[in-house]
């Protein structure tokens, strides 16, 4: 599009007079199609038939199907085609193309969403949301490689802000002045007031810095620094205190953003860490693979140690070992816990010192609810819940928290609320956004609403994204998609919810509050196979009979006759979107993939009766194929693995018969597994669809592979096993792309120390930012939202009721 230099109006206005006969087809589809909203590949697939059906006419780039092409969504309202056209991720247009009159309109985002809400006849007045006026930092949207790199810009415009406007390095002093641990002054005494004498400080600090040997430590000049208006947190030794004191000084002279970042990325500044998880089953053992609750544990249980360690050091190294940092991950006490530890109040994170998990229940007027309920169910119960949790922090932390992360939907919600109570810096972590999971979810709300509240979820969703002052993504696609796919976050962007409210501006995929931080996989549990001295031997026993004991129970389905195969692997849970039977199908119809490799396949629980009607049908499909392709001899299916310990051992175990690891989910919004095949050393295949497709170079550091076509994927593990056979250093060169990749991209270390450095510098947005009045007019926009939106839809989602 942009190659021709035309706008996309006027390419739109060039096809009607050069490509009548397109035109034409155009019109008489969708005067056949009526009223709808239709994927623009249909159309476009339409005039490629029509078009091949007339000899020698090339449809191959016509103006027409340029604009389709790019288009994510069109609304027909006949003789009305409107296109939502996106050239770029995050960049959209709105068209609207008359078929009868021939003429193109630009059309305003209400316009467009209009008549999308014709499409279900609720066209009318609608209450308009619009958060785009409340910015306080508005993107460039040059690069699409600016999205999810808010950090880098933010820095970028506090700094240049810095440089013409003094006010905002006194800002910076007041913050400094009011950094304190549990009311004790650290770094600047209060009788520090002005810019002058701070400047004049700083210097005096390091010219006498400047006489002591580098290592000397901060105790030895304390009183010194004590008596010129300094307090600690500048470093453990005089040296590391220089460089601090030299990286502000740098920053009040001459501010640029690595300046910005050195200071204020190293500063310890928080201190108090609460990470909320009310929904599902959040315990340390026994809960992996039941409803809900997968990923966003293992993430938050691997997460925690890694923070605490980070904290520590940053701590350490500022002098303030001292301080004991604490995290504190809040989630719903489940009375009925059916065999784990989730009906404790508390119990103490593995890995960590000091930190811990802390369980508070749902509750109404009634009394507590017992039992578990679904994530898409807990709305009711989520503004008593945070004031309990309010209440327990207080007790328990006996401060303020600094940092307030939240988790999924609910979890977001809930740090908003908390965020908004003690002024603390907020975090949001989506893991994954349900509106894209469901096609036209948000136009057909009432149709999804008995069943997922969506009114209430995409509120609260749009409520924490706005509130919050930086986003973490696992990946670029969670913001912004690919070239073809929308992003998570980008569908918020503008939207209907025909007969609720019209979302105008919801969110911006180039906002600088999103930042991509991948999460990794614990390194003391997935490490290369190649690791010796260190493997998990004494689980060998157990794994082998897990794989090749010919019994047949609960636990293990099928016998695998030939124990000197390459084990193909996959592990999730056994949810529809994983799409675990898809797999085994591939797997049945290819011969010679039977005949190279076994398959195993880890998922759902054989052991107890499936409440979810999901899995059930999953099951049920599973149980057919192996009775169907009579999979019995080169097949093992085995129950939920909740041993995270032993299943690190178990990919290994696999990587040792030089097998592969399949990930061939329609969707993944991250996909752990993929990380920790992949830092066992264990070739991957994984889905082109969501996370994987960034995690994983395809041909270097494991294989992409298109979960709706399972010929294509099965030729790619047939040649992967073909070749490794001739020759085993392929597997090897493949083993180490993918090991190398994690240890550049996804480790928890790396994760840390940026999480650290964000909650830094957007804290200190937050300061500087508090008395503005843009920043004021959205608090109070976003509690009117949720006063008169969220709560009314929660009100309507029913009770759950103990048997
Ligand atoms: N998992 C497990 N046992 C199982 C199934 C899954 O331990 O039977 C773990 C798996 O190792 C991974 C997590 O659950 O750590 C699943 O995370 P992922 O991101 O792959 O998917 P999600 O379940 O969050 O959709
Ligand atoms: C939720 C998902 O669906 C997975 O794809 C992620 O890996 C997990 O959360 C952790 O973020």
């Amino acid at each position: 599009m942009a190659a021709s230099g035309l706008s996309i109006k006027e390419r739109l206005e060039e096809a009607i007079l050069s490509r009548p006969d397109e035109i034409s087809a155009l019109k008489s589809r969708i005067e056949s199609e009526g009223k709808g909203v239709m994927k623009p590949l249909d159309l476009l697939n339409h005039l490629i038939s029509v078009n091949s059906k007339k000899n020698g006419v090339n449809v191959g780039n016509s103006a027409l199907v340029e604009v389709l092409s790019c288009s994510q969504e069109a609304i027909i309202v006949p003789p009305q085609l409107a296109l939502a056209v996106r050239p770029r991720p995050g960049v959209w247009e709105y068209l609207s193309l008359n078929l009868k009159q021939q003429k193109v309109a630009e059309l305003t985002i209400p316009e467009y969403l209009q008549l999308k809400e014709d499409v279900v006849d609720e066209s009318g007045n609608i209450l308009e949301m619009d958060f785009e006026p409340f910015t306080t930092v508005t993107p460039t949207k040059t690069l699409s490689d600016s999205i999810g790199n808010g950090l880098e810009f933010l820095n970028r415009h506090i700094a240049s802000t810095m440089f013409h406007d003094k006010e905002i390095a006194k800002c910076l002093l007041d913050f400094l002045r009011q950094h304190n641990y549990k009311g004790k002054s650290l770094m600047v005494k209060e009788s520090i007031q002005s810019l002058e004498s701070f400047q004049f400080v700083l210097k005096k600090a390091e010219e006498y810095l400047c006489t002591l040997s580098s290592e000397t430590p901060y105790s030895n000049f304390e009183s010194k620094f004590e008596e010129i208006g300094l307090e600690r947190g500048w470093g453990n030794t005089a040296e590391r205190v220089q460089e601090t004191i030299s990286h502000l000084l740098h920053l009040l002279e001459a501010p640029n953003a690595s300046s910005l970042e050195n200071f204020l990325g190293r500063i310890p500044l928080v201190f108090n860490v609460v990470i909320l998880t009310p929904h599902g089953y959040f315990a340390q053992e026994n809960v992996l693979g039941y409803p809900d609750t997968g990923g966003q544990v293992v993430y938050i249980l691997d997460q925690v140690p890694a923070m605490e360690t980070e904290m520590l050091l940053r701590l350490k190294l500022q002098g303030l070992d001292d301080i004991i940092p604490r995290i504190l991950v809040v989630t719903r006490l489940l009375p009925d816990a059916v065999g784990t530890t989730c009906g404790e109040r508390m119990e103490k994170v593995y890995g960590a010192e000091h930190s811990h998990i802390i369980r508070v229940p749902f509750r109404t007027e009634k009394g507590m609810l017992r039992k578990w309920i679904s994530r898409f169910e807990v709305w009711p119960y989520m503004e008593t819940f945070t004031e309990d949790v309010a209440e327990e922090l207080v007790k328990e932390l006996q401060a303020k928290p600094d940092l307030i992360i939240g988790n999924y939907s609910e979890g977001n919600l809930a740090a908003s609320l908390l965020a908004k109570k003690f002024g603390a810096t907020q975090c949001t972590i989506a893991h994954a956004l349900e509106k894209t999971k469901y096609p036209n979810s948000d136009l057909y709300w009432k149709k999804f609403d008995d069943k997922y509240h969506f009114s209430s979820q995409f509120t609260a969703d749009l409520y924490a994204m706005n509130h919050t002052d930086f986003i973490i993504t696992s990946t670029f696609q969670e913001i912004a998609g690919s070239k073809n796919t929308v992003g998570q976050y980008e569908s918020h962007t503008a939207f209907t919810m025909p007969g609720l409210y019209r979302v105008v501006h919801g969110i911006d995929s180039f906002d600088p509050k999103f930042n991509i931080v991948s999460p990794g996989a614990d390194m003391s549990i997935y490490f290369p196979y190649t690791e010796k001295e260190k493997r998990l031997t004494k689980f060998h026993p157990e794994i082998e009979e897990l794989l090749y004991s010919p019994v047949e129970n609960k636990e293990h389905l099928c016998v695998l006759k030939d124990r000197n195969k390459p084990i193909l692997f996959t592990m999730a849970r056994l949810d529809r979107v994983k799409n675990l039977t898809g797999l085994v199908e591939w797997y049945a119809k290819n011969a010679r993939l039977r005949e190279l490799a076994n398959l195993v396949v880890v998922g759902g629980d054989r052991r107890k009766e499936s409440k979810d009607l999901e899995e059930q049908a999953e099951m049920k499909k599973m149980y057919d194929l192996i009775e169907t392709y009579n999979l019995n001899g080169q097949f093992r299916w085995i129950s939920s693995q909740m041993n995270r310990v032993r299943n690190g051992e178990l990919y290994r175990y696999i990587a040792d018969t030089r097998g592969a690891f399949v990930q061939p989910a329609f969707y993944e919004a991250f996909g752990l597994t993929v990380v920790e095949s992949m830092t066992c050393g264990l070739p991957t295949f994984a889905t082109c669809n969501g996370g994987p497709f960034e995690i994983i170079v395809h041909g270097k550091s494991g294989f992409h592979i298109d979960p709706n076509q399972g010929d294509k994927a099965t030729d790619l593990l047939v040649k992967f096993f073909e070749k490794s056979k001739e020759d085993p250093s392929y597997w090897d060169n493949i083993s180490k792309g993918g090991l190398q990749r994690i240890i550049e991209k996804y480790t928890w270390q790396i994760y840390s120390q940026k999480v650290m450095t964000l909650s830094g510098i957007y804290g200190f947005w937050k300061f500087a930012t508090k008395n503005d009045k843009v920043a004021s007019a959205k608090k109070r926009y976003l509690e009117m939202f949720y006063e008169l939106m969220f709560k009314k839809s929660a009100e309507k989602v029913p009770l759950a009721i103990d048997e």
